[in-house]
């Protein structure tokens, strides 16, 4: 009889050891407390990142990891999910579509994937909502500034929302192209500029909501060239801006194209302004366009995090948490989205038996948000856009990024 009892008792513990294996959704938790009806045993939620976590554009994509990151180690430390235990899941998608197409399906295929922080482009976002709309898997990205992916092409005149689990914590370029519009011509006083895209969705849209604005604040575009992307010789295209005369040029795109443009743009002697939007917000700009950077202009998403009292509190949890990279322009907006998905997994992962069948409930939830976040308040309109839009114009002044502007 005794025998019989601890052969039972083995059968079991090789059928839990099988289990945690084959990764059927529970293993120990580390938030520690023993669970109703758990046995001390975690069920398993796991948040997914899609960023580019290698090349030109991983200083920014690194931040928008370690955010998310640190938001899934302070959820488990509190134990906010009794029962539940996250894990983060980050997939480099290099800043290029296919590559975040296979990402997106990775992440899809696990059923315990629940939710996903990403993506920084808003082309990439364009080729992953799909995938993970089509799973019920909520997306929230700190950095698509697109407006398409919220309210579709005719986001103006007949919005449409295209992803129902598609949610993002920034501001949108029909705020920020006119934003930097009328920094330049209100504040600035220039009234002709030449613009220069890469083609891109955000470059492209970020562009085509600039010129609207500042054409109608009475400003003039002298000159509007495209330039393609990962190019790094500008020397046809600053020819033919130079020769238009302009007293700022406008660049929709990011950092990596935009830093050399602006270097060569005073090398080849046209010493004006260059603005760009967020895609351009990194050190690496100054890094890139050198010395005579100063006075070129970026705005970004939200205040300067240093002036605000509610991202104090991610700032130093951020350097105590000791990541080898800086959280950049996306950190509190990345640990907000992050938020946004566990504040949504409270409600749906209450009485929840596995994440997979909680991923619609998950949705629901989170569009139903409502929060104190480190870039503000966070909460989502019916499009899944944020309902906070705050945005700062920088200066380089002294070789470093300084606010001058912020507002909404
Ligand atoms: N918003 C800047 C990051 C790039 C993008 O939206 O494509």
């Amino acid at each position: 009889m005794r025998n019989r009892r601890l052969a039972t008792v083995g059968v079991a513990a090789l059928i839990s050891a099988a289990m945690v294996l084959t990764g059927c959704g529970q293993r120990g938790g580390d938030g520690g407390g023993t669970e109703p009806g758990g046995g001390g045993e975690k069920k398993i939620a796991k948040i997914g990142v899609v960023a580019p976590l290698s090349g030109g554009l991983s200083a920014l994509g690194l931040g928008i990891r370690n955010s998310v990151d640190l938001a899934i180690q302070e959820a488990n430390k509190n134990n906010e999910i009794p029962g539940w235990t996250l894990e983060l899941d980050a997939k480099d998608d290099e800043a290029k579509n296919d590559v975040g197409q296979t990402a997106a399906t990775s992440l899809a295929s696990d059923p315990e994937i629940i939710g996903v922080v990403g993506t920084l482009n808003s082309d990439v976002a364009q080729a992953v909502a799909p995938i993970l709309s089509a799973q019920k898997i909520a997306m929230v990205s700190p950095a698509n500034t697109n407006p398409s992916l919220t309210r579709g092409e005719d986001f103006a005149d007949n919005p449409s929302r295209l992803y129902p689990s598609y949610f993002r914590t920034c501001a949108t370029d029909d705020i920020q192209g006119p934003f930097a519009a009328k920094y330049l011509y209100d504040t600035a006083k220039f009234t002709k500029v030449a613009t220069v895209n890469d083609k891109r969705t955000y470059g492209a849209g970020l562009v085509k909501t600039f010129t609207e604005a500042f054409t109608e604040l009475g400003g003039q575009v002298v000159a509007a060239e495209t330039v393609n992307p990962d190019e790094k010789d500008f020397s046809a295209v600053i020819s033919k801006i130079k020769a238009s005369n302009p007293e700022a040029l406008y660049y929709g795109g990011q950092y990596p194209e935009a830093g050399p443009l602006s270097q060569q743009m005073k090398a080849a002697g046209l010493n004006i302004p260059l603005m760009g939007g967020d895609g351009i917000f990194d050190p690496a700009f100054i890094e890139q366009a050198g010395a005579k950077s100063d006075g070129d202009l970026a705005t970004s998403v939200g205040a300067p995090p240093e002036d605000l009292p509610s991202a104090k509190t991610f700032i130093d949890a951020y350097g105590a948490a000791g990541f080898k990279e800086p959280y950049a322009a996306y950190g509190p907006y990345s640990y907000d989205a992050a938020r946004a998905i566990i504040e949504g997994l409270k409600v749906s992962l209450k009485d929840a038996t596995d994440a997979e069948s909680a991923r619609q409930a998950t949705i629901d939830a989170i569009g139903k948000v409502s929060f104190d976040g480190a870039s503000g308040k966070i909460s989502f309109d019916e499009y899944g856009d944020a309902t906070t839009k705050v945005l700062t114009v920088y200066e380089v002044q002294q070789q470093k990024w300084v606010g001058v502007k912020t507002g909404s």
